[in-house]
């Protein structure tokens, strides 16, 4: 049988079959939205099956935390949306004869092989615009139930049902704060990640009503996990994870259609969603609390009810129609290029079996209310939510978020106050421990155009990482990289000259650098600056 991806058929199925020959399952997964969605994907197959497991979550997998996982007594470690990056690290604990690895992951493999390996860049598809780690999950996901010789449950039914009787494999979460014991901030320790209902069903990603022995309604946190990892950046999904959106819409538990290309249409008021929406700029809007609501108030429609805004998600497709052409006459009347205008309209991936007007209907929602449980090491909270936790954890998430908005308010404000230093060719601050490292450089990005902070040079930002390291995040516009600006070489270099590392993309990217080496590391960055804009 064909799964969803056919040229990773045969090694999913080689996959799976090594999953069910093991006694229990160590999953270990990356901190952000793949990876959350990628471990919930693989969970809820393990469990399916009927392997018990355990669940582990690493920011980094680095040497350090690829022993602890040797250390536990797993004799299988399965990861997902990491692994074939560290295959060099992991192999050698192969060869050790501490586990054998089951790899699910689209990042660039390192110079190395194992069988168990399922990535699509081993089979000609590109794993940073085609297929996510939650897709490469989903695949074997897929495969496990076919090779599972686990009988599910009656009540398990094919064309999707009631999954029941889950509890025999009883598995507990670590997160990566237990097992490297810097103590966290959790008080509530490890729990089941399945934990048996009152009603003896067992909660799953979308409602237990919807488990299905197929593993199709997986689906829709596959295509989160890809939206996650910005594949659908160019308006649509495409390549393998088009074939995932196609099972999912066919298990019923995804919707697409064109949409309105902005975000928050599910949870934001009507005036908020247009003045937050600034990919395409639309003067006298965007930006514009007062401009968003006269351009409202113009148009022929009930704009609250009960006297509350009212959200995208609740109007009707005539009322949606009214706004968007409105909104498409504003940006034309305005100037706003076709090429921009044409990406006003995009395609929206619907949860349809989430509540409308939840961050969990919309792939694009769901997924930053999961990076907002990753930045702040809450990889439990956010697996809850891709579990089907409703309660705690889907009310945890949503204050991650909110706290993380508030964070980043505030640290916009602070480096608008405090403003940034200007070299000859680029601009920095140091915000200490004033704004976390994890969001400093989201912070350096939105900050410019604001007084005192250019558009015109690129930004550096530093802050305390831990007592001997500094995090140092850069932020360009693209108008800058098409005169040649590349901060992935900037921090690179600059960051070696210094004894630290670092990398990422020609617009955005960060390194670490040993405290006290700040002033350096400007001075060398400005010089490649320098010659890259000349
Ligand atoms: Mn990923």
């Amino acid at each position: 049988m064909a799964g969803p991806v056919p040229e990773l058929e045969d090694r999913a199925v080689a996959c799976a079959e090594r999953l069910c020959e093991a006694d229990r399952v160590l999953l270990a997964s990356h901190i952000d939205a793949d990876g959350l969605t990628s471990a919930a994907i693989a969970a809820q197959a393990l469990e399916r099956a009927a392997i018990p497991f355990e669940t582990v979550f690493e920011k980094q997998l680095d040497e350090d935390a690829v022993a602890d996982i040797a250390a536990t007594d797993y004799d299988t470690v399965l990861f997902t949306d990491f692994g074939s990056g560290q295959l060099d690290i992991i192999g050698d604990h192969e060869d050790a004869g501490d586990f054998t690895p089951v790899i699910a992951d689209h990042h660039q493999p390192a110079d190395r092989e194992t069988e168990y390996h399922l990535n699509p860049l081993l089979f000609g598809i590109n794993g940073s615009s085609e297929l996510s780690g939650a897709g490469a999950s989903y695949v074997l996901a897929r495969a496990l139930a076919d090779v599972s010789d686990h009988d599910p449950d009656p009540s398990v039914a094919a064309d999707g049902g009631k999954q029941t009787g889950g509890g025999e494999s009883s598995q507990t979460r670590r997160t990566s704060s237990e097992l490297s014991s810097d103590g966290g901030e959790r008080s509530d320790g490890p729990r089941s990640t399945s934990e048996p209902r009152s009603d003896g069903s067992t909660v799953t990603a979308s409602g237990a009503a919807n488990a299905r022995a197929d593993n199709c309604d997986l689906a829709a946190l596959a295509v989160v996990g890809a939206v996650g990892d910005m594949q659908a950046a160019g308006g649509e999904l495409h390549g393998a994870n088009e074939g995932i959106v196609a099972e999912g819409v066919a298990a019923g538990v995804l919707e697409t259609g064109k949409d309105l290309a902005l975000y928050g249409k599910q949870t934001r008021p009507l005036p908020k969603l247009l003045e937050y929406a600034t990919d395409v700029h639309i003067p006298g809007i965007s930006n514009d609390a007062n401009g968003a609501l006269r351009f409202l108030d113009g148009l022929d429609l009930e704009l609250k009810r009960d006297g509350d805004w009212r959200r995208w998600a609740g109007l009707t497709n005539e009322e949606k129609r009214t706004v968007a052409s409105a909104l498409v006459q504003r940006a034309v009347s305005s100037g706003v290029p076709t090429k921009k205008i044409d990406q006003l309209v995009s395609t929206a991936y619907v949860l349809s079996e989430e509540p409308v007007g939840t961050e969990l209907r919309d792939a694009s929602e769901f997924s930053t209310l999961l990076n907002a449980t990753a930045r702040y090491e809450r990889a439990d909270v956010g697996l809850g939510v891709c579990l089907g936790d409703r309660d705690g954890a889907l009310e945890r998430a949503r204050q991650l978020l909110r706290e993380h908005r508030r964070n980043l308010s505030n640290g916009i404000d602070l480096v608008t106050r405090e403003g940034a230093t200007q070299e000859e060719h680029v601009q920095w601050f140091h915000a200490s421990d004033e704004i976390r490292e994890t969001i400093v450089g989201i912070v350096a990005g939105m900050a410019m155009g604001n007084a005192g902070i250019s558009r015109s040079k690129p930004i550096i930002a530093f802050a305390d990482k831990n007592d001997d390291e500094v995090k140092v995040s850069s932020r360009g516009t693209h108008s800058l990289v098409r005169q040649g600006l590349d901060l992935s070489a900037v921090m690179g270099e600059a960051s070696r000259a210094v004894g630290g590392d670092g990398g990422g993309h020609d617009v955005a990217a960060g390194a670490t650098v040993p405290k006290g080496e700040e002033e350096t590391f400007v001075e060398r960055a400005d010089e490649i600056v320098g010659e890259q804009l000349s």
